[in-house]
């Protein structure tokens, strides 16, 4: 290889930030596809704003520790879940891209009434999940998802969000790690961008991300054994017995699915006895998340369905999840609901 085309291969690396990727994914230039570009940029112009301020949050005054109020969920909200949120809002007004922004933050949807005539799409997001590692310095990430606004909403109860996984137009997060990193999919692969701290761009660092098809990581919260139903006690007295498995889990649902994608395995997060639907919520944690994991190879479920046909039936809706490498939750699948066929795996 001469210097000429190394130097020239960097220049075309760099160039592919994440609003020409977009652009080329969906080979057009018109009007929807101009949205999608600025849509994207702008979630990355949030990201960015938020990992600014992460990165030096233990040098400023009032960026760290809790607000003392409690959001729609019960969880006491963090100074910088508060933040997070309000970046997001900031970076969509005047856009004329959003009429509607839902976050776990807010108990009702965000509309942006300058942006409604002209604004087809909702954006669904968690501003900042995984904020309890915030204050210790661990990662921490962003989830999203686009959807298209469909009628007017005119009653203001954004009842046309309440449709299965299936109905997302683009869905992704990012990582606020030792580097930042936006991962996202319209539909057509799960692309991985690193932000170039000396660009301000994200930069496309892997294309059309492939999950192995099995992997020996489990990631889930043991502290809940004796919470769960029995069978996902089983599918984890199985994986102890089974040779070669390790855990990894960091309290953080974009840096464990990270992993996951990186590396193979899979992710739980069952439900208890006392609260069957788990913790994570559908619309802006599980669903974003498995869309980028299916589009990945991967597979999502709940244990007993698909993750991305469940409709929700209420914003702020919890479910189950089970996501992975296809084999990994295949076989947890199994022991939730054994069938002749897999009888015999599921016996501990
Ligand atoms: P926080 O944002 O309140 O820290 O919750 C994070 C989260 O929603 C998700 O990111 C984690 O996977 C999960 O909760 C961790 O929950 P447990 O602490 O119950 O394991």
């Amino acid at each position: 290889m001469t210097d000429y085309t190394a130097h020239e291969q960097a220049l075309d690396r760099d160039c592919l930030t994440l609003s020409r990727h977009v652009l080329q994914q969906l080979q057009s230039f018109d009007a929807d596809a101009q949205d999608l570009s600025a849509l994207m940029n702008r979630i990355a112009l949030a990201g960015k704003l938020i990992a600014r301020r992460l990165s030096r949050a233990g040098l400023m005054e009032g960026v760290l520790g809790f607000t003392g109020g409690v959001n729609i969920q019960g969880e006491d909200v963090k100074k910088m879940d508060v933040y997070a949120n309000e970046v997001f809002i900031a970076a969509f007004k005047q856009s004329g891209l959003v009429c509607r922004l839902a976050s776990e933050e807010m108990e009702k949807p965000y509309y942006i009434p300058e942006n409604c005539p002209i604004g087809r799409y909702t954006l669904l997001y968690d501003p900042l999940d995984g904020s309890s590692n915030v204050d210790i310095n661990l990662n921490v990430g962003s989830i999203f998802a686009i959807r298209r606004q469909e009628g007017t909403d005119l009653d203001g109860t954004a009842a046309d969000l309440l449709q299965n996984g299936h109905r997302q137009i683009a869905a992704g997060y990012i990582l606020y790690g030792p580097s930042t990193m936006l991962v996202y999919s319209m539909g057509k692969g799960t692309h991985v961008f690193v932000l170039d701290p000396s660009l301000g761009e994200f930069i496309l660092a892997i294309e059309n991300l492939q999950i192995p098809a099995s992997g020996s990581i489990y990631s889930v919260n043991e502290g809940n054994f004796w919470a769960w139903e029995e069978p996902i006690r089983n599918y984890v007295r199985h994986v102890h017995r089974q040779p070669g498995y390790s855990a990894r889990y960091s309290g953080a649902l974009v840096g464990d699915i990270h992993r996951i994608l990186m590396q193979g395995g899979v992710f739980l997060y069952p439900g208890t006895q006392k609260n069957p639907a788990g913790k994570l919520r559908l619309l802006y944690e599980a669903a974003p998340i498995a869309f980028l994991v299916e589009q990945a190879g991967g597979k999502a479920s709940t244990g007993t369905q698909p993750l991305l046909d469940v409709v929700p039936d209420h914003l702020h809706m919890r479910t189950p999840l089970i996501i992975g490498s296809p084999e990994n939750v295949a076989l947890v699948e199994s022991f939730i609901q054994p069938t002749p066929a897999n009888a015999t795996v599921t016996q501990v």
